[in-house]
């Protein structure tokens, strides 16, 4: 049958479950969803996407040529794309549902390999309401850091869910004082209908180096550009702004993709997914995490999501759900906020204004700056 990815035992609760996703304007977190699609990894965890490829996280630190360096900005933004987008298919056979993160909750953790050293990853949930993560990953060897944050806005129509990425990435090259802004693209998922949900991107995004040099890049699935899925099309822009590209890009983000210089109209290989294997991050034993850290606040929700004991879910999501309540009933009592650990909401400045306009984009009023001196000096540090 059509919805047989669906165990026989949850095919009433997964109707039930679609038809309250058709009519609840898009707040997914609040919905109860059958135990087969919720996942046991909350959204902080995703932050790691940006540098699971840490060799090409820092490549760009090493070349000296402005537009060779936005060639290799661009080769590792593109080779992102894998892992955030079609990783949890890849390893569970569909998206899941993943864990609604509670405010405060952090990802801790670290890349440690023999080319790059340690790449450092600190993600932490800002806000609940709307969820929103914020991250920072970096590397003093080579002196990158990209810094960010990510908030979805979803929208259901009929079989489709529409996932619009509220915030942006800032890519730095220390080396070189150099700045990209990068806009994250919309999605919708796929295959909701038969219970093997899937991710697909579309519309367009943009890349703006504070040198200059920028990319527009647009997405589309099966049959729009080709008859393959996970398609992009991209140019290149010099520091001219003219409107000719100097390069243009196609193929599959998850696969393989060119290359042609427009100038020279030689065309070559760009980059090729299948080549490169994801480096595992690292992260502390859960004896030693603080009770904040995600691994060890979901353990026993993670624990029961893997024997798909609903009872258990329940009782435990609920701890935690009730304790955050309780937490935000006395800060309201007492006249304060939450204290976000490693992270502030400020006003987003002028350089990263000029850089988001190069982009076309209106720089957000505010942005969540990155306390790094905090982190390195605090308790968490891994
Ligand atoms: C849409 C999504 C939650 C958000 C996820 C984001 C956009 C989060 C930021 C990361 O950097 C990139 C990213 C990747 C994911 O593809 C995306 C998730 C895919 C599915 C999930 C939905 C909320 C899951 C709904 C599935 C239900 C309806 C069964």
């Amino acid at each position: 049958g059509e919805i047989d990815k669906v165990p026989a035992s949850q095919r009433g609760p997964w109707m039930t479950f679609l038809k309250s996703l058709a009519t609840s304007k898009g707040d997914i977190a609040s919905i109860t969803a059958p135990p087969f699609i919720l996942s046991s990894t909350s959204l902080t965890e995703y932050s790691k996407f940006w540098a699971e490829l840490p060799d090409l996280f820092v490549a760009p630190s090493m070349v000296v040529d402005p537009e060779e360096r936005a060639l290799a900005v661009f080769r590792w933004f593109i080779a992102t794309l894998k892992g955030q987008y079609t990783s949890r298919n890849e390893a569970l056979g569909s998206e899941k549902k993943p864990l609604n993160p509670f405010l405060g909750e952090m990802f801790l953790g670290r890349w440690e390999t023999d080319d790059e050293g340690t790449t450092m990853l600190v993600s932490e949930q800002v806000s609940h309401h709307p969820p929103v993560t914020a991250y920072a990953t970096y590397n003093d060897v080579y002196g990158v850091e990209l810094t960010g944050y990510n908030g979805q806005k979803a929208s259901v129509s009929t079989t489709t869910l529409n996932i619009k990425q509220v915030g942006h990435a800032v890519y730095k090259i220390t080396k070189f004082d150099e700045s990209y802004y990068i806009s994250l693209p919309s999605l919708h998922i796929e295959g909701l209908f038969y219970g093997a949900p899937y991710v697909e991107l579309e519309g367009s995004t943009f890349i703006q180096s504070s040198s200059g040099y920028s990319f527009k890049i647009d997405y589309s699935g099966k049959g729009y550009f080709s008859g393959k899925k996970n398609t992009y099309k991209a140019k290149m822009f010099g520091p001219d702004s003219s409107s000719k590209p100097l390069y243009t890009f196609s193929g599959q983000w998850s696969g393989k993709s060119t290359v042609k210089d427009e100038r020279a109209k030689s065309e070559k290989l760009f980059y090729d997914a299948t080549e490169h294997t994801i480096v595992p991050l690292e992260i502390k034993p859960l004896e030693e995490q603080s009770p904040y850290e995600t691994r060890k606040a979901w353990a026993k929700v993670a624990a029961a999501v893997s024997v798909m004991d609903y009872d258990t879910i329940h009782v435990e999501k609920s701890k935690i759900e009730n304790e955050q309540r309780a937490l935000r009933k006395q800060e309201k009592e007492e006249g304060r906020e939450w204290t976000r650990r490693y992270f502030t909401l400020v006003d987003s400045d002028e350089g990263l204004k000029k850089l988001a306009s190069g982009a076309g984009i209106t720089a957000d009023e505010k942005v969540w700056r990155f306390n790094r001196d905090d982190f390195e000096s605090g308790p968490d540090k891994c």
